[in-house]
């Protein structure tokens, strides 16, 4: 390794900027893109180290802010198995993202020691970026250190974060996951969707599915993947983009925004009943909605789509007659009436986490087909590398039924069309048309489901938001002694009344979720925990 190089680079062209308090957050570093050259180069050498840990697996770096504003940028390193930054090295990126220039060769030599790295080890690297002009020179920082540590790069350039996940889990498993490209990518999800809707049996006159989506793409990458996904499903799926890349990103567009302000985006097409999606900056939140002819707007957030996957799978699950384990995960912001419909109406089990993908993503791990979804839109369905197994071979089962066989042929291309590394706003979206597609749906049946329970969001300001302590996946706090009665108290005045409060990972400030039977409650008791938080 030469580290007289590496020493020299950073100081010349990547000096630390003393952001002392800065930190590896939930999605990794996100700042203003001026202020993190030097935490890019530094993730990039951390990365190698990483790879060198694992003797040579991919590790991932995505140079992306996702849904904030086109001046921030932001980066996140990808594990091998694709999933997020495992938190032990999390602690170690944000020492290392701190050190003082003098102390970074110290540093590395430290990890090396600690993690027991062999320095010879191979190491590759796999890049992708978002559109943000500062994209460009932050991945050149990226690169730069590949050659004075004996490492490989793939820059994959402009992709969407859950494009670089799929590509990491590509190569780590030798492409058995998938084709290693972004073709590869598209192939797979596009063909398994085209033979999802080509099932013998299946192809009957459709009365209401409508093959056609608008899709508000937040002026970001995924304005590119929607592109590509409309000429390769042609015939299939209708895909009509706007917000394509002309307007600037993520304002007053794209799945945040749809979600949080509870409105339609900018330059939203005027017709009502037109089904449409939102995702986000990065092409990892997905959020459908429509508006009526009174000009209502209709959401379907993540809790909407979970349980239109978890049916689907309940459905087929038990039309195959296999013993499948199928269960979802959610937050403490998954609205209470979707949690009610999943546990009393399709009797799948509801696990609770905290929030973050991450631990959504490792909970749903422990059952055989477990789908995870944060209400924003985040999540995906992930299959056990065994039912996965067991559902192919039972498809060429000889002894089945043919309406077992049907069900789990459905099933086995459903599967092909989850982007199971991570949550993938354009991958959910073809398993939202198939699934509509499949029950003959339009968006107003889909919306029948159930309805939200009234809710609220609130963030308050504090001067310590890490004063808040919380347990039992953030439904409960620990700290301050006594808020917690004190907010029980007040919920108990409120019938179906549920409210709680968590230092909010990302922002200086203390969220508060309120949700109760009627709106005017909900207004009520937001303002007293907000009051009781102070
Ligand atoms: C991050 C998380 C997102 C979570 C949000 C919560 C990932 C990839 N992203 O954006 O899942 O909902 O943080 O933010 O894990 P908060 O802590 O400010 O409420
Ligand atoms: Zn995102």
């Amino acid at each position: 390794m030469d580290y007289a190089a590496i020493d020299q680079i950073s100081r010349a062209d990547y000096p630390n900027n003393n952001l002392k308090d800065i930190q590896y957050g939930t999605a990794g570093f996100r700042m203003r893109a001026e202020l993190i050259p030097h935490v890019v180069y530094r993730m990039a050498i951390l990365s190698i180290l990483r790879s060198k840990f694992f003797n040579g697996a991919a590790i991932g770096l995505m140079i992306t802010a996702s849904h904030n504003e086109e001046p921030d940028n932001g980066i996140k390193i990808v594990d091998p198995a694709g999933e997020m930054l495992e938190a032990d090295w999390e602690k170690i990126a944000t020492e290392f993202a701190r050190v003082p220039d003098s102390e970074l060769i110290e540093k590395i030599k430290e990890i090396i020691r600690e993690k027991n790295i062999d320095e010879n080890a191979p190491a590759l690297i796999v890049i992708g970026r978002d559109t943000r002009e500062s994209g460009v020179s932050l991945s050149q920082a990226a690169i730069k250190p590949i050659e004075f540590m004996k490492a490989v790069v793939k820059d994959f350039g402009v992709i969407t974060t859950p494009q670089l996940h799929y590509l990491v889990v590509c190569i780590n498993t030798k492409e058995l996951y998938g084709v290693a490209t972004i073709e590869g990518y598209f192939d797979k999800l596009s063909s398994a969707f085209k033979k999802s809707q080509t099932v013998e049996d299946k192809i009957v006159k459709k009365l209401n599915y409508k093959n056609e989506v608008y899709v508000d793409a937040a002026n970001g990458v995924g304005a590119f993947a929607a592109e590509k996904f409309k000429e390769q499903l042609n015939n299939f799926l209708n895909i009509n983009v706007f917000n394509n890349g002309d307007g600037k990103l993520n304002y007053k567009c794209g799945a945040d925004f749809v979600k949080i302000h509870q409105a339609p985006p900018l330059n939203n097409p005027s017709k009502p009943y037109l089904k449409c999606a939102s995702i986000d900056g990065d092409a990892d939140r997905l959020v459908y909605y429509y508006v009526d002819e009174k000009n209502e707007f209709n959401l379907f957030d993540g809790d909407k789509i979970a349980i239109l996957i978890v049916s689907y799978l309940k459905e087929l699950i038990e039309a195959s007659g296999l013993s499948i384990k199928l269960g979802l995960v959610q937050t403490a912001y998954a609205n209470g009436a979707s949690t009610n419909y999943v546990t009393e109406i399709l009797k799948v089990p509801v696990a609770f986490t905290k929030t973050g993908v991450k631990h959504l993503h490792h909970r749903a791990q422990q059952f055989d087909i477990g789908v995870y979804f944060e209400a924003n839109g985040h999540g995906t369905a992930i299959i056990k590398d065994e039912i996965v197994k067991m559902i192919r071979e039972f498809v060429s089962d000889k002894n089945v039924s043919s309406q077992q066989r049907c069900a789990m042929t459905e099933l086995s291309n459903f599967i092909d069309i989850i982007n199971q590394a991570v949550g993938d706003a354009l991958s959910d979206m073809l398993l939202v048309e198939t699934i509509l597609y499949a029950k003959d749906w339009d968006i107003v049946t889909w919306k029948q489901c159930y309805s939200d329970f009234p809710n609220k969001q609130l963030k308050v300001k504090v001067v310590d938001r890490n004063i808040i302590k919380t347990t039992d996946a953030e439904r409960k706090c620990t700290s301050p002694i006594g808020l917690q009665d004190k907010i029980d108290q007040l919920v108990s005045q409120y019938p179906k009344g549920r409210s709680f409060v968590r230092p909010s990972g990302t922002e200086d400030i203390i969220r508060v979720y309120i949700e109760c039977q009627n709106q005017m409650d909900v207004d009520k008791l937001a303002a007293q925990v907000a009051l009781a938080v102070h």
